[in-house]
């Protein structure tokens, strides 16, 4: 033997016998990023927020060979769909890989326009903007240097579609996020599947599909989900992340969550994560380790939730445009689920699907001006709000903020009453000051026992989707308990 390997073998010793030493450091470190919590109070604050879905499945819009398809109606899952029994009976399911990817080719949505979206959305009130920069089909809207399945590399439009929104936010002061699918993913191997519906359109409960095995799934996550996501932070630096795992799942482990995490924390300290990453359901830590948690889809709680939460809907029953679904929201139900939510302490999301040309169908439009006019008049009893805790009306909603003169109590009024008075439960002060916020006409007030009364000034609500009258008081009249 001579001297160098000895040398060697006592170096190799040596670095063994520190491993445990630096596994213990790796676990401090991770603990330190899992623990570090960004501030969200800007998140919560916004209150309203655009979500957009938009990517190869806007082309077919949820309609395939002539047939109507649509999980749920949702469209960017026709690749998924019924209706197709011969794909089934040939085992694989769906639509064929090679067949959805002749959408690829056709991505070219010459009427895309950054600036006329975030424009949008700022008209509308929106404070925040949010789009898939890759959905569950694994395809990027960016040039990603990961994976060749991405705008720039496969299809003609080439252009960089996140850069372009980023700029538009910037130019218009909106805060950027971006859903990152990085579980579900049907076109990269190793990716999460669907259950997948069988040959009689049932919805199979077991996945249909065989799912990748533990090691091909962590492979995936750590070749493709995680450079990925730094990619985005790298290149766009997004201010928060809406992930999207919404069930147990035996794959999305500890480890790996924490290492997305991490990679999240370490890279961008202030990005925010939602609880969708996967944390209500497959870490033993639960949510608190997030920043925002998000409900299920369209789903509105009926009270406070005590923490920075979000709800994201639709205005079709579809994310992505469906354009056989005539289902379009009433805008007076989108305003209540906004108002809904603000009274509740929550945020709300609503969803755009773009068309396959790239511009937003006109009933999307409509709705987006319409809120947005309502939001001119109405927004500070929206923006920077929180709760009242007092008993919730059932002809309305209230929402309250602490202003520099004032503590003011905004009343949303849904149910415009027939005898022209209203009762506030459980509050025994009078107001400086009470008006209605669109006019300034003033609104009279008494006390009945422990009730405040409004008298309203007309017999007919002056918005009938939701009027707001504002009660100022000098301080918060408000027990907080
Ligand atoms: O499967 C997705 C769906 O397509 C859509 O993106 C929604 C948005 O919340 N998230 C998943 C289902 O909850």
């Amino acid at each position: 033997m001579t001297l160098f390997t000895v040398m060697r073998f006592y170096k190799l010793l040596v670095l063994m016998s520190l491993l445990p030493l630096f596994a213990l450091i790796a676990k401090a470190d991770t603990a330190k990023y899992i623990e570090a919590k960004p501030d969200n109070q800007w998140f919560s604050d916004a209150k309203f927020g655009m979500f957009i879905h938009f990517g190869l499945y806007s082309i077919p819009a949820g309609e395939w060979k002539g047939e109507r398809v649509g999980r749920n109606w949702y469209a960017e899952w026709i690749r998924t769909q019924q209706g197709f029994p011969e794909y089934n009976a040939e085992g694989g399911v769906g639509i064929p890989r090679a067949e959805y990817d002749t959408l690829l080719d056709q991505f070219n949505p010459q009427k895309f326009d950054a600036d006329a979206w975030i424009r949008m959305a700022k008209e509308a009130g929106m404070k925040y903007f949010l789009i898939t920069a890759k959905h569950h089909d694994g395809f990027a809207l960016w040039p990603s240097e990961v994976s060749d399945y991405n705008v720039a590399d496969a299809t003609p439009f080439k252009r960089d579609i996140l850069a372009e929104l980023a700029e538009a936010c910037e130019k218009y002061d909106i805060a950027l996020g971006f859903y990152y699918s990085h579980w579900q993913d049907w076109g990269h191997p190793g990716g999460a599947m669907p259950p997948w519906p069988t040959n009689s359109g049932e919805w199979d409960i077991e996945p249909t599909v065989e799912q990748p095995s533990q090691e091909d799934f962590e492979k995936y996550f750590r070749k493709i989900s995680i450079p990925q996501v730094l990619e985005l932070i790298e290149n766009y630096q997004p201010k928060f992340f809406w992930f999207d795992n919404w069930e147990k799942s035996e794959m999305l482990t500890e480890e790996l969550l924490n290492e997305l995490i991490v990679t999240v924390r370490k890279h961008s300290p202030e990005a925010l994560i939602n609880s969708r990453i996967g944390t209500t359901w497959n870490h033993p830590k639960g949510d608190a380790i997030v920043d925002i948690f998000s409900m299920m889809d369209n789903v509105f709680p009926e009270k406070s939730l005590g923490r920075v939460w979000e709800t994201s809907g639709t205005m079709q029953r579809s994310w992505g445009y469906h354009k056989l679904d005539p289902a379009w929201k009433p805008i007076k139900q989108l305003l209540r689920h906004l108002v809904d939510n603000t009274s509740r302490g929550g945020n709300y999301q609503l969803n755009v699907g773009p068309k396959g040309d790239g511009s937003f169908p006109l009933p999307a439009i409509r709705r987006l001006r319409e809120i947005g006019s309502w939001m001119d008049i109405n927004g500070e009893a929206i923006y920077e709000t929180d709760p009242v805790l007092l008993p919730e009306p059932q002809w309305g909603r209230l929402t309250g903020k602490q202003a520099e003169d004032a503590y003011r109590i905004y009343v949303h009024v849904y149910d415009w009453p027939q005898d022209r008075t209203l009762a506030l439960q459980e509050l025994s002060s009078l107001p400086q000051n009470a008006y209605l916020l669109e006019s300034g006409y003033p609104v009279g007030s008494g006390l009945k026992g422990s009730n405040l009364k409004l008298e309203l000034p007309v017999d007919v609500a002056p918005d009938e989707r939701i009027t707001v009258i504002v009660l100022e008081f000098d301080e918060n009249p408000v027990e907080i308990k």
